[in-house]
């Protein structure tokens, strides 16, 4: 090679290198950003995620392409491992259960307090006010840019044995749980044998006879078709609910332009108020359409009045004492004092 041709290839080396160095903004995003979730569309999980996906592609026109990844499988199912992933940069996104992310994050183990929320109202109270504020400043500086709120929902109690009225009839009972040892023990409390594992071991569990019951939502129940699987019992105590959270690894996050950042936190917004409206279709107000279909296929449902709650109540207060304390006085103080003046 002559040196006029060598010093011609080193001149268009260094403009193809300086091209590739200094590119669009854009053009640093990558071809896709996976975003991690448990259960898919159409349960109201899914359909959150699916709606945050589809508004920021329109918005972003295709700049920022999402794809959902069910069944918590960018971890190999265990849903628990979410959070630490998102952390690390494994997974970009997520919409996560506050159950499933309160292994890393314990403060979220507030919304599993048994008995602290009785209605949708508290939810809301806790989530839209001060208390999220707090989560989600936990949440930011563990490594993970909270967005916006969804909703899993009320998680009511479903057995193949003999319907439950009070905590006497849980006695030996083997009952599925996931994510925090707080579940294990308001399930010890009350005389059951809880048992950890995943959403995936779950359904086989439930089919195989493994486990007696499980507490999830009523969406969960229905759509998974519970009743097939022998769940024939429901008892309505509503103990407690799991929010969603919409979430973005910070290194991704900082990776967009302000005004993706907007796009990105704006459209999780507007998607959590539809997944929240999905999630409680059916089941709020004077609106109990969905307990009826579950009754239409011969499934015996509980409904408590309130001494019989109130008996559940009573054999948790130790565990509720417990936690308090583990996730913090001070927190848990101001979401009584919130929910109180809801
Ligand atoms: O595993 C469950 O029970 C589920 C689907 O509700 C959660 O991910 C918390």
């Amino acid at each position: 090679m002559t040196l006029g041709k060598l010093l011609m290839t080193a001149s268009a080396m260094a403009v193809a290198a300086l091209a590739t160095t200094t590119p669009l903004k854009a053009a640093e995003y990558k071809a896709e950003y996976k975003v991690s979730t448990v259960v898919p569309a159409p349960f109201p999980w899914g359909i959150a995620v699916d709606k945050w996906i589809e508004l920021v592609r329109e918005r972003t026109n295709g700049r920022i392409n999402m794809k959902a990844y069910p069944g918590a499988q960018l971890v190999s199912g265990d849903q628990t491992r979410e959070f630490t992933a998102m952390r690390q940069g494994i997974i970009d996104m997520a919409v996560g259960s506050t159950i499933n992310w309160s292994p890393q994050v314990k403060e979220l183990n507030i919304f599993s307090l048994p008995f602290l929320m009785p209605d949708y109202k508290a939810i809301d109270a806790l989530t839209q006010g001060e208390v999220g504020k707090k989560l989600f400043a936990i949440i930011r500086k563990k490594g993970v840019e909270p967005l916006a709120w969804a909703e899993n929902g009320f998680r009511e109690l479903t057995n193949s044995k003999h319907p439950i009225r009070k905590p006497a009839d849980l006695k030996g009972l083997k009952i599925r749980v996931v994510g925090s040892p707080l579940f294990n023990d308001t399930f010890s409390a009350l005389g059951a044998n809880p048992t950890q594992m995943s959403w995936a071991d779950a359904k086989p569990a439930l089919t195989t006879g493994a486990v007696d019951g499980q507490e999830n939502p009523l969406t969960i129940y229905t759509i998974v078709k519970m009743q097939n699987v022998g769940q024939k019992y429901v008892t309505l105590w509503h103990y407690v609910a799991d929010p969603l959270i919409f979430g973005v690894s910070n290194k991704v996050w900082n990776s967009f332009t302000p005004e993706d950042q907007k796009i990105l936190r704006e459209a999780a917004i507007e998607a959590g108020k539809l997944g929240i409206r999905k999630a409680r279709e059916g089941l709020v107000g004077n609106d109990d359409a969905l307990i009826r279909k579950i009754e239409s296929w011969g499934v015996q449902v509980e409904r408590l009045n309130d001494a019989e709650r109130q008996a559940f109540i009573d054999a948790t207060r130790g565990v509720y004492a417990k936690w308090r304390k583990k996730i913090g006085d001070d927190l848990v103080a101001l979401a009584e004092k919130t929910i109180a003046e809801r």
